[in-house]
């Protein structure tokens, strides 16, 4: 079964997909887009767990490129929680008519350029095969969960959840004793309000987490009006922002301690003043612990001795102080974390005492004793950046194999959006682009818009593909690393979705941009304006 030649093809129908389907059906093209799961939303469709919020205020974490949409969307929170999310990427579906040109549950399981056609062939799970010019992968950097490879997970008699394919209809805890395995984002927000629902929760922790207290509040309806009233100078104020959005956040916190004091010449009375003050937050803002792996080191003592001040138990506090460099996992905020482990019917396992032997019919054994359990949730994290791709039977030029190049050569993309051996094929948020480390709406606009003037230029002056140099994405491979590497981002010891660390076998290569977006959009720009260098067009 074939359906006509479209244009474009994209992968996917979350912000990214549902913004590139708009901007290019604007430029008249036709476009399909074919999104694997039952609905559109994406990301925030899936992780649809107890307590999944947004760690970006949702003024910013919003699209920018039409007013009406901006006017009419009413936030009603800070930082928006998932449903508010869904719900909004539905509004914007609707508003914009976008529906209709959308397949759901169907998944793309093979593609081919075929040089004759100067298109590609892509087949899916349906069995309906498309053709189209060009293909958009708006695919998702954090849509592929990862499911732990643990002895005996399927002989467990209670229920198993994850928290990246959560239970559209919920799941009730109470009552119930129920395990977390995994304390990033996802374990971060979950474990308070499991706590709250379940009659025992036990969190088993490999690695402790940095965790920002946030408040997160109702957004009054006054607050909303004047900031709806100034979004012209909150967009140019995000457009300038390194990290595209320039309000309070995880990412802009990170950001400011640049511009504080040194911990290695603080005083121990000013140290003591820093958490007095302002808590573990206050233990992380000193300007040197991104490029000295020892005042980072005296920075995690000191985070716990924050710590120490709210966690009662004093082994329970000295379990979840991180030894993981503070940025090299993506900052967390949180509500109530720490405080969570004060309550009666919440234990911490810390694996690093004894690890994980086995899931049992009964719960989880460990080499430090046996836990029994109702329910095993997995908040394990993602393959990111690569997954939605590498699961995809890639074949570009010459039978270039996309799967097995990132495999060996490590995951590359030139201007963090196209490959080298894969003409027509643009990547929403590639390796080498900043979305980890960014608001990433307000860099998956900068790509929808990019790529959609770079297929505009190559209509208007007659150019069939597009395909980037093999020694242009060396270069910027060798730029992003640059960037990195003099930065405790790249001390061995950071394992993250970031560099792959999180997956076993994975090639090991850190994969945000990480100059941020203001200037990575002034490169790309260049780029374009300059007749695309980098790029074979033809
Ligand atoms: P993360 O941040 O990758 O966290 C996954 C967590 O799961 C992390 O604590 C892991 O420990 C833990 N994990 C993974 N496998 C295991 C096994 N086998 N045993 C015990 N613990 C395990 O994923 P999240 O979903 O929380 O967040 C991803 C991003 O989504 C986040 O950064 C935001 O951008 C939104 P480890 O650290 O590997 O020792």
């Amino acid at each position: 079964m074939s359906e006509p030649r479209y244009d474009a093809l994209i992968i996917g129908a979350g912000f990214s997909g549902l913004y590139m389907l708009h901007k290019l059906r604007e430029l008249g093209l036709s476009v399909i887009a074919v999104e694997a799961g039952e609905n559109i939303g994406g990301t925030w469709l899936f992780n649809r767990y107890p307590g999944a919020r947004c760690d970006i205020e949702s003024i910013e974490y919003s699209y920018s490129f039409s007013e009406e949409i901006e006017q009419e969307w009413v936030w009603t929170e800070t930082m928006p929680a998932q449903p508010e999310i869904e719900a909004y990427l539905h509004f914007v579906a609707d508003k914009l008519d976008l529906r209709r040109d959308i397949r759901l549950n169907t998944r793309v399981t093979a593609m081919a350029f075929d040089a004759a056609d100067a298109g590609w062939r892509i087949d899916t799970d349906t069995g309906v095969r498309f053709t189209a010019s060009y293909v958009v992968a708006a695919s998702g950097i954090l849509s592929v969960p990862l499911e732990p490879d643990l002895p005996g997970m399927d002989a467990f008699d209670g229920a198993s959840l994850f928290t990246g394919s959560w239970p559209k209809a919920g799941y009730d805890l109470t009552g119930k004793r129920v395990g977390v395995i995994g304390t990033g984002s996802s374990g971060v927000q979950l474990i308070p309000v499991v706590a709250r629902e379940a009659a025992h929760l036990t969190v088993f922790q490999r690695s402790a987490a940095y965790t920002l207290p946030w408040e997160v509040r109702p957004l009054e309806a006054d607050e909303l009006k004047t900031l709806k009233a100034s979004y012209p100078e909150i967009r140019a104020a995000q457009r300038e922002h390194p990290v595209g959005a320039a309000r309070l956040n995880a990412f802009s916190v990170l950001l400011d301690t640049l511009s504080q004091p040194p911990i290695k010449s603080a005083s121990r009375a000013e140290q003591l003043r820093a958490i007095d003050e302002h808590g573990v937050m206050g233990a992380l803002a000193w300007g040197d612990i991104f490029f000295d792996i020892e005042a980072n080191r005296m920075a995690a003592r000191l985070y716990g001795e924050a710590i120490a001040r709210i966690v009662k138990d004093p082994a329970t506090a000295a379990a979840l102080v991180p030894t993981h460099p503070f940025g090299c996992k993506r900052p967390i905020i949180d509500q109530g974390y720490y405080e969570t482990f004060n309550r009666d019917n919440v234990t911490l396992v810390d694996l690093r005492a004894g690890a994980i032997r086995a899931i049992t019919p009964t719960g989880i054994s460990t080499e430090q004793g046996d836990y029994g359990l109702d329910v095993i949730i997995y908040a394990t994290g993602f393959d990111a950046m690569t997954g939605a791709l590498t699961r995809i039977d890639i074949t570009g030029r010459d039978g270039a194999d996309l799967r097995q190049i990132w495999q060996d050569e490590g995951p590359a993309a030139y201007l963090g959006l196209a490959v080298a051996g894969f003409p027509n094929l643009f990547i929403i948020q590639a390796p080498g682009s900043p979305s980890a480390t960014t608001n990433f709406v307000a860099a998956l606009e900068q790509h929808v818009e990019w790529i959609g003037d770079c297929i505009t230029y190559l209509r208007a002056n007659g150019q069939r593909t597009i395909e980037a140099r093999p020694e242009a994405q060396q270069e910027w491979i060798e730029h992003t690393t640059s960037l990195v590497e003099p930065t405790v981002l790249a001390h061995p010891s950071c394992n993250s979705w970031y560099n792959g660390g999180n997956v076993p076998g994975k090639k090991r290569r850190y994969m945000a941009y990480n100059a941020g977006i203001p200037e990575y959009r002034r490169r790309c720009d260049e780029v374009a304006a300059t007749g695309y260098p980098g790029f074979d067009l033809a």
